[in-house]
């Protein structure tokens, strides 16, 4: 029998790779960890709001019941404020950066970017939500961190992850060397290696985009959903449709089986609909690291896009290397680029 691995082992081996380490990013995970635990437990207990209280009401124990994003929030901003490793948060939930007041938070050197529940309208009907995460280094070298410290190209990411809650809740991240993913054993409490060293099949048969706004798609999005429905069995098509609504879930499935993920941009969402800090660029260091490929769909490495606001969005098309160049191709025949500027 293998011998569990809990990610505080994997987490304090991988430090030992790196000799000068001072052991800050490591804590900075085990914190996340921690926090992502407490936030599963609530995650779990959704289904019980009626019992318990909705949003805004109070329950049995007179405490007011809160919606579970802006819990999630508060408990991984909490996390990082105790764990004394991080200077600033950048948030889905907040407007503006979160700057962590404590006297060691100040000279913290590490920025943290999170979308706190990922797929929040879909913890009503029983179906998978996720945590994104993404670590920076802060670069200015005097006074407090600012904003311009979180505006930071993707490529400039220490770290990233996400944890999803499904069938069982897994954490699975990068420091850049690869990607592992670790499993929630309930009855122990830990998260456990059982994915180690994951990686993106080159192609799939698996498509995942809401094509209910089809109508609104540019052409080359279009004409991509035509190929993947045409029949031809040399490359396995026509392929399948698959849409959780969820990114985290539909890329994860993405990069255990094969398949892309595409949120392009729409009538309604002219410079795409999710947001480049918080959920693109973790998700895309992520990809690459599992040996897939994320662009904005006009062959631009996510990663490299100049990031200009916290909460900026941006087409995205991710997943197994192949599928994605593929969409790529579609893209570039059609004439109908959008009228924002996405060359980044
Ligand atoms: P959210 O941050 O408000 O939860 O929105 C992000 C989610 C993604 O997880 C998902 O892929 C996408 O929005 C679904 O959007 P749509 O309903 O437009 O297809
Ligand atoms: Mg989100």
């Amino acid at each position: 029998m293998n011998p569990i691995k809990t990610l505080g082992q994997f987490i304090i081996e991988k430090q030992a790779d790196h000799p000068y380490a001072k052991g800050e990013l490591s804590r900075l995970l085990r914190d996340i960890g921690i926090a992502a635990k407490i936030v599963n437990r609530e995650v779990n207990k959704a289904g019980l709001v009626d019992i318990l209280g909705q949003a805004g009401s109070t329950n049995i124990q007179g405490e007011t019941q809160q919606k579970l994003d802006i819990y999630a929030n508060e408990q991984f901003i909490a996390a990082l404020k105790n764990g004394g490793e991080c200077c600033i948060v950048a948030s889905e939930e907040n407007e503006e950066i979160v700057m962590l007041d404590t006297d060691v938070s100040l000279d913290a050197k590490y920025i943290v970017a999170i979308d706190p529940l990922d797929g929040s309208s879909n913890i009503d009907v029983n179906v998978s939500v996720g945590t994104i995460f993404s670590i920076y280094r802060r670069q200015s070298t005097e006074g407090r961190a600012t904003l311009d410290d979180v505006l930071q190209k993707g490529v400039n990411q220490v770290a990233a992850g996400y944890i999803i809650y499904g069938t069982s809740t897994m954490l699975v991240y990068t420091t850049g060397r690869g990607v592992n993913g670790f499993t929630l054993d309930p009855s122990i409490g830990e998260f456990c290696l059982s994915h180690p060293e994951m990686q993106f099949p080159k192609t799939g048969h698996v498509y995942s985009i809401n094509e209910g706004n089809y109508v609104h798609f540019p052409q080359g999005v279009k004409s991509y959903i035509k190929y993947c429905q045409v029949e031809d069995p040399a490359t396995n098509r026509p392929y399948s449709s698959r849409y959780v609504g969820s990114m985290i879930a539909d890329l994860h499935r993405s990069m255990i089986k094969g398949g892309i993920f595409i949120y392009p941009v729409t009538a309604a969402a002219p410079g795409g609909k999710l947001r480049l800090v918080y959920e693109c660029n973790p998700m895309s260091f992520i990809v690459e690291q599992a040996g897939g490929k994320a662009t904005n769909g006009y062959k631009k490495r996510i990663l490299e896009l100049d990031v200009n606001s916290l909460h900026q969005r941006t087409p995205i098309f991710m997943g197994s290397e192949e599928m994605v160049l593929k969409a790529e191709e579609f893209m570039a025949q059609s004439e109908d680029l959008p009228n924002i500027s996405l060359v980044g």
